[in-house]
């Protein structure tokens, strides 16, 4: 549908009022978008890209795949679809994932209620009318009962204030915003400025093609092996054959994946059985990594020896030793998300690649030929800003979004998120986000939890329908309640412990504190039903 198509149906409909605006066609504004038309309500989507997808349609950098297993990375709402749906790798690759995305929105009819090339602005309530209206770059305004936020957790690009970044004359790329046509590095010197899970996975891919890449390293990062290959279609027939098994049990688990989590503590664990449980884990890849012992991220001498066992394979993996130092984090393993990778650390062994170690420091200027640090300029003809995300709050704080007291919600969370249960936020009615802050997200498979918020908000919105009512939103008490435990969780893990995005530190002036809720999956599910099994606990309902 183009965009004047679009205006139109949404002209078309009464007065241009909807039950429900969803903002974002990734995964979560997919779904969410099938349950309500099911349901049989107007909805419209908006999408800032000229397709669907979310992440997978922005992060097109050399090397993007998932480091969620793909048939675990993959809906479970229709089983036909999970069953019709081959995944042809252990790790699906970026167009992979798209072309499954395209997939969904093709088999569900769905394009035809999402306007592309669209951002949503401004989202404001009336308690009047108790309506959202909700206003978009192109200046259309539309009115809904819902406003529903599928913005995404990693989708709000974090480009640093780095002095003389504009003044660089070569092309700039964020690989949360890549191009769509092929970039060829060819023949060019390339400079990657950070390590994290994107850097990681594009490095190894960019050296073989760059005449040079120098990395811009401000913390090393941990990363383990993915051991991608080929998924054996015997294997994948299996899996099929046991999807509701595998499903199920996976959503018992902490993260609502099966980590294959030994219950025994590291510390008290020989030497030797610590050697052996790392050793396998490490062999067979992927972030079961952090599931070798049951308390790594919950006693510090416990995690300590997962540590030392990657910073060993470090030492083993790069030649020269004085860089595999540099390499080699000296923080809890896992606070910042585990990175898995393909050839990453044995990329540093080639002639074509530098390490740039800013020793815990910002990059201190880009001049119009290269990256200036201590001093000494290291020219480049390309930049890759490998700089992350302003995570889990920056989709939404960027909205002017005002509920009840005109307040905008960026205001409400100045000193960091509040929400009930992720879901919602007091003052804000009928404005849901999916995979909030407050909720597990992030520290989850994405795709469970996403269809789990869509399947709660659904049923929230038929409920009130059902009961002749129009109007949902947190009791302050509930919400205050919740902050508080989602606080006090965190503070008991090591994850809160380091500089990192869940703490919101990648940027500048950014509230520091645990965003996710790292009660795990099960016990946050339970909480949500529970909320519904008492009438909708701690929400004002009218
Ligand atoms: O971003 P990051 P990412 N000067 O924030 C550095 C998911 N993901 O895009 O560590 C110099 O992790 C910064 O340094 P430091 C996944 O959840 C998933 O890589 O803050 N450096 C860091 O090295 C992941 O965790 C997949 O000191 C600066 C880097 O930039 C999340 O997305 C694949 C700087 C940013 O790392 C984010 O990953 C890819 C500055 N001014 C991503 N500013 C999957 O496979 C920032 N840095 C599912």
């Amino acid at each position: 549908m183009t965009d004047q198509q679009s205006v139109e149906a949404i002209q078309k409909e009464p007065n241009g009022e909807l039950d429900a605006v969803i903002v974002g066609a990734g995964f979560a504004g997919l779904y969410m978008l099938y349950r309500l038309r099911n349901m049989g309500l107007s909805v419209r989507v908006f999408e800032a890209g000229s397709g669907v997808g979310g992440t997978w349609y922005w992060n097109r950098y050399p090397g993007a795949r998932c480091d969620v297993e793909s048939v675990q990375y993959s809906y479970q709402f229709s089983d036909a679809l999970q069953q019709e749906w081959d995944w042809t790798e252990r790790y699906a690759t970026q167009p992979e994932i798209l072309r499954y995305a395209n997939h969904v929105a093709d088999r569900f009819d769905l394009r035809r209620d999402i306007q592309f090339n669209t951002k949503v602005t401004a989202a404001t309530f009336d308690e009047a009318t108790r309506r959202w209206t909700i206003q978009t770059d192109g200046g259309a305004k539309v009115n809904a009962k819902f406003c529903i936020m599928a913005t995404g957790c990693l989708s709000s690009a974090n480009t640093p204030r780095i002095e003389g970044l504009e003044t660089f004359r070569g092309p700039v790329y964020h690989t949360g915003r890549w191009p769509h046509e092929p970039v060829d590095f060819t023949g060019r010197r390339v400079g990657v400025i950070g390590t994290g899970s994107s850097a990681i996975q594009a490095i190894p891919v960019i050296a073989e093609q760059a005449a040079h890449l120098f990395v811009f390293q401000r913390t090393p990062h941990y990363t383990v092996p993915a051991r991608n290959a080929p998924l054996d279609p015997e294997v994948r027939r299996q899996i099929k054959a046991e999807y509701p098994a595998l499903r199920s049990n996976a959503k018992q688990m902490f993260a609502g994946i099966d980590l294959k989590l030994n219950p025994q503590s590291a510390i008290e664990a020989s030497p030797d059985e610590r050697q052996r449980e790392y050793e396998a884990r490490w062999q067979n890849g992927g972030v079961a990594f952090m599931g070798a012992f049951a308390d790594l991220l919950f006693n510090a001498d416990s995690n300590a020896t997962a540590a030392a066992f990657v910073r060993n394979k470090i030492h083993e993996l790069v030649r020269d030793p004085a860089l595999a130092e540099a390499l080699s984090p000296r923080y809890v393993i896992g606070c910042k998300r585990l990175c898995v990778d393909t050839g990453y650390y044995e990329t540093y062994n080639r002639p074509n690649v530098t390490l740039v170690d800013l020793g815990g420091k910002s990059i201190e200027a880009i001049t119009p030929t290269g990256v200036r640090v201590r001093g000494k300029e290291c020219a480049i003809d390309a930049l890759i800003l490998a700089t992350g995300f302003d995570a889990i709050t920056g989709a939404l704080t960027r909205i002017d979004i005002r509920g009840t007291s005109g307040k905008k919600l960026s205001e409400k969370w100045y000193a960091g998120p509040r929400s009930y249960l992720g879901l919602m936020t007091a003052e804000f009615p009928n404005l849901f986000t999916i995979t909030g802050p407050g909720s597990p997200s992030v520290l989850t498979n994405m795709l469970p939890s996403i269809e789990q918020h869509v399947e709660w908000i659904a049923d929230c919105i038929g409920y009130l329908a059902q009961h002749g009512m129009e109007r949902i939103e947190p009791r302050v008490e509930a919400e205050d309640n919740w902050v508080a435990h989602v606080n006090e969780v965190a503070g008991a893990n090591l994850r809160s412990s380091c500089s990192s995005w869940y703490v919101g530190a990648n940027v500048p002036g950014k509230p520091r504190l645990f965003m996710p809720y790292i009660g795990g999956f099960p016990v946050y599910v339970k909480k949500c039903n529970d909320v519904v099994a008492a009438g909708y606990e701690g929400f004002s309902l009218s």
